[in-house]
């Protein structure tokens, strides 16, 4: 048995590759298993959603030709649509390379209202050729505890929909994408969903989620996000419920110092991407989010891709060390030195992963 495989049976994993009934999967019948994936995510993680609305409308806002040494235009657009209980709208940011198409696009969340922000260096994604639709996530659903009363929240019954604000945030980069469907300068084959720590579990929810999405950028994602729950270090299920209980749906919280009876660990959460591709971003003294967690994540969700197409992550047969990167398969993993943070480095990692998917 090799070191990988050793790890992996000390976590003692639910099987994907098995149906909640104990049949096998196999590449035929994977669609039905990705939806039963998605079931058990929503029911004992994140919540339920309601289903997309039937149109999503746009406004410019502004727009600001020539921007970055006249290397794109930006746009502020404000998306809206009709929910159960009225219109709502919220902002986005458009960055786009000018006078190209077929961009290769990321649509990412962000932690602050301001653009460029810390996280999101703009010149260099640009410098890629990529395209940037960036959401400010306290504009689609407020990130503390409000009972559910404010921003998309309020316009669902909570009744019907018991999501949790990680799958709010997934949610609304999804309209974001339906925008992108009538856009002229995307490359619908490459639009990515990208964040940082809680918002790199969103874009993993998000793509789980949204077939339309390419790849998902999950940087320093951890608990609840990439990483294996099951004996990690750092962050648990009693923590993040602690502390975040609104990111989740109420059932997670009984996991708590019980992770063990949970029917499913996190590389459920990438196996639900398969076969599209997933990069993750770990850094070497994130150790709340534990790199070897997420690592041992994407190995474990490699059989799934293996099945269908050949490629999960392709990775030696040891643990990770600061500077491997792991990219010729359809699972990216790269470990940096450094903090929990989303760097030039981690970006410059998914804008190479982006633009080699042809
Ligand atoms: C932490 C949380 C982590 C991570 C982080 C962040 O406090 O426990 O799982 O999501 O916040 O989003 O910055």
């Amino acid at each position: 048995m090799g070191i990988i495989s050793e790890e992996l049976a000390k976590r003692k994993l639910p099987s994907v590759l098995r149906f909640s009934d104990g049949s096998p999967v196999t590449s035929d019948n994977w669609e039905k298993r990705r939806e039963e994936l998605l079931d058990i995510l929503s029911r004992e993680e994140y919540g339920n959603a309601p289903p997309p609305p039937e149109r999503v409308e746009t406004e410019t806002v502004k727009c600001e030709e020539h921007q970055y040494a006249g290397k794109a235009y930006v746009k502020s657009l404000r998306l809206s649509f009709d929910t159960d209980k009225g219109r709502f709208s919220f902002p986005v940011t458009e960055i786009v390379p000018t006078g190209k198409k077929k961009c290769p696009t990321f649509v990412t969340l962000n932690f602050r209202a301001d653009v460029p922000d810390k996280y999101l260096p703009v010149e260099e994604i640009l410098d890629y050729g990529c395209a940037i639709l960036r959401v400010y996530y306290n504009d689609v659903a407020f990130d503390g505890e409000d009972n559910f009363k404010g921003g998309i929240a309020a316009m669902y019954d909570r009744a019907e929909y018991n999501w949790g604000k990680l799958r709010m945030w997934a949610w609304a980069a999804s309209r974001v994408m339906d925008y992108l469907q009538n856009a002229d300068y995307p490359d619908l084959s490459r639009v990515a969903i990208a964040g940082h720590s809680r918002l790199g579990k969103t874009a993993l929810i998000c793509a789980a989620f949204d077939k339309r999405f390419a790849i998902a950028c999950a940087n320093d994602s951890g608990c609840s996000g990439d990483a294996i729950t099951r004996d990690k270090k750092g962050e648990h299920v009693k923590d993040i419920f602690k502390s975040f209980p609104y990111w989740f749906c109420d059932k997670y919280g009984t996991y708590a110092d019980n992770e063990a009876s949970m029917p499913f660990d996190q590389h459920f959460l990438l196996s639900a991407i398969a076969p599209r591709k997933v990069a993750l971003g770990a850094a070497l003294e994130d150790e709340w989010a534990d790199p070897d967690s997420q690592y041992l994540s994407a190995c474990a969700a490699s059989e799934v891709w293996e099945m269908i197409c050949g490629k999960g992550l392709v990775h030696p047969d040891r643990l990770p060390v600061p500077g491997d990167c792991f990219a010729s398969g359809n699972i990216k993993y790269h470990l940096r030195r450094g903090r929990h943070f989303l760097s030039r480095e981690d970006w410059q990692h998914y804008c190479t992963y982006m633009l080699d998917l042809r």
